[in-house]
C-alpha cells in the first residue's frame, strides 16, 4: 500500500516543530473551548491533538500517565481521595485508581468533548472513567478547586500547554487554592513542560510553588512525541517527600518503578540550576 503523504505538524515553537505522518483522521471539532482533531499516524497509533498541541499517543502516553499520577501517589502513604483537574482523556484516573488505597476520584475537566472523544477513540486510556470510585465533573477545575477546601489527600493538574483555557492552571493564585483544598498532609504534582524549551515557565512554577509549599520538587520523563522528549512534572507537598518512597505499591505499569522514581528525581545540571536559579 503507498504511504499516505499528509502529515499533522506541531509547531512547538517558533524555530522548532515534530512531524507525524497521518493514516487518517478520525475525528475533528471546535469544541465551546478548543479544537480537538483525532488522528491515526503510522508510527504512534492514534493522536490526539488540542488546538492544535499533541496532547497524547497511543503508544508513548503510558510514559506521560503514569508519571505524573505515580510519582506523586506514591510520595503520600495512604492517598484516599484524589482530585485530578483537566486529563479528560482519562490516562491519569486509570493510574490513579490502580492504587489501593483509593476510595474517590474525582476528575474536574472543563471540556465534556474530550473525555467523549477519548472514551470513543482511545478506549485504553479512558478505561478507569467508568470504575464506581471516578466521578468525573464537567467544570471549570480552577473553581472545583476554590470550592473544595480541606478535602484531598493528592491533586493532579493534567493541563494542556498554558495558553486557551489552561493559563490559569499555571498561577500562584491557582497553586495557593490547590494548597487550601489539600488535608493537613496534602501534596500535588503539575505537569510543567520542557526544560530545553520553557524556561521561564519553569522557573515561574518553581518559584510559586515554593512560595506556596513546604517542600518542592521537579521531576523528569521522556515522552517522545513532546517538544524535545524531556519533560518535567512539579510538586508541591506539604509533609512527605519524594526521596522517601522505598517500594511501588502498583502492578502493571511500563514506566514507572521504585528505581525509575528515585531517578527521576535527580536532575542533569543545567536543569538543577534552572530550578535552583
Ligand atoms: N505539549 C503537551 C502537553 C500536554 C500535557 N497534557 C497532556 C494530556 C494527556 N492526558
Amino acid at each position: 500500500m503507498p504511504q499516505s503523504n499528509l502529515w499533522f505538524t506541531e509547531l512547538q515553537n517558533e524555530n522548532l516543530s515534530i512531524g507525524l505522518r497521518i493514516e487518517k483522521t478520525l475525528h475533528s471539532e471546535v469544541t465551546p473551548y478548543q479544537t480537538l482533531d483525532v488522528y491515526e499516524t503510522t508510527q504512534y497509533g492514534r493522536l490526539l491533538v488540542l488546538d492544535g498541541c499533541i496532547m497524547t499517543t497511543d503508544k508513548d502516553e503510558f510514559v506521560y500517565h503514569e508519571m505524573l499520577a505515580h510519582v506523586p501517589m506514591h510520595t503520600h502513604p495512604n492517598p484516599k481521595n484524589v482530585l485530578v483537574v483537566g486529563g479528560g482523556d482519562g490516562g491519569i484516573i486509570r493510574e490513579v485508581i490502580k492504587h489501593p488505597s483509593v476510595e474517590r476520584a474525582v476528575l474536574a475537566e472543563i471540556d465534556g468533548a474530550v473525555v467523549e472523544a477519548s472514551k470513543k477513540y482511545f478506549p485504553q486510556i479512558a478505561a478507569g472513567l467508568s470504575d464506581p470510585r471516578v466521578d468525573v465533573q464537567i467544570v471549570d477545575g480552577i473553581q472545583y478547586v476554590e470550592d473544595h477546601p480541606d478535602t484531598f489527600d493528592v491533586i493532579l493538574i493534567d493541563s494542556t500547554d498554558p495558553i486557551g483555557p489552561a493559563v490559569g492552571l499555571f498561577s500562584k493564585q491557582f497553586y495557593e487554592s490547590v494548597f487550601r483544598a489539600l488535608k493537613s498532609d496534602g501534596l500535588m504534582a503539575a505537569q510543567t513542560e520542557s526544560p530545553f524549551v520553557n524556561q521561564e515557565l519553569i522557573q515561574n512554577v518553581m518559584r510559586d510553588v515554593r512560595g506556596t509549599f513546604p517542600i518542592s520538587q521537579l521531576y523528569l520523563a521522556h515522552v517522545p512525541t513532546y517538544p524535545t522528549g524531556m519533560w518535567s512534572f512539579t510538586m508541591g507537598s506539604k509533609v512527605h517527600r519524594p526521596q522517601d518512597v522505598q517500594t511501588c505499591r502498583v502492578q502493571n505499569t511500563r514506566y514507572y518503578n521504585a528505581q525509575v522514581h528515585h531517578a527521576s528525581l535527580a536532575l542533569p545540571q543545567f536543569v538543577k540550576e534552572l530550578v535552583e536559579s
